[in-house]
């Protein structure tokens, strides 16, 4: 699988504090500001429902952009079906240029920002599939907010966010 890591450049830098390990339960409040950016890995939030309706859990995802949970679901505070999941932190593009993204092989909604500009959207129920490319315009070494979205309506439950920079290296 293609990282963040690998595409971007050496730095993936979360907006959360390392101390943030794990997945906590939310009891039913709001989750704490944002520490100050340090570590590795997106910021995920769990929710019931298709739609990031209710928010059961929250902590650091380090395992990135490409999860497969089968007929499984990532937390068990979500269940298998009609669950949802924002990730979010921020990137650092290795080069400058044009970046291309697309979700690959998700099941099943997907949707991307980069910088606050929505690039992907895919947020329908459906069987795995690539999702149209959207492409964004990165300057070397500045850090970029990064916002995916995902759903599992029933059944299986992946998605995979892939980038590529055409001049080295495509999907
Ligand atoms: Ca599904």
């Amino acid at each position: 699988m293609l990282s963040i890591v690998e595409a971007l450049g050496q730095v993936y830098d979360a907006g959360y504090a390392l101390g943030v390990t794990g997945v906590v339960a939310v009891p039913g409040q709001p989750l704490p500001p944002p520490p100050p950016p340090a570590g590795n890995g997106l910021y995920a939030r769990y929710y019931v429902g298709t739609n990031l309706d209710e928010l059961k859990a929250a902590g650091v995802d380090e395992q990135g952009l490409s999860h497969d949970w089968l007929l499984g679901g990532p937390v068990p505070a979500v269940g298998t079906d009609q669950f949802s999941v924002r990730w979010t932190g921020q990137v650092r593009a290795e080069h400058s240029g044009e970046y291309q993204f697309r979700f690959h092989n998700s099941d099943d909604g997907v949707r991307l920002r980069v910088n606050g500009v929505t690039i992907i959207d895919d947020w329908t129920a459906h069987a795995p599939r690539d999702s149209a490319v959207g492409t964004a315009t990165l300057a070397a070494g500045q850090l970029y907010d990064i916002e995916v979205d995902y759903f599992d309506d029933t059944l299986g439950a992946r998605m995979e966010l892939q980038w590529a920079f055409p001049p080295t290296h495509g999907f």
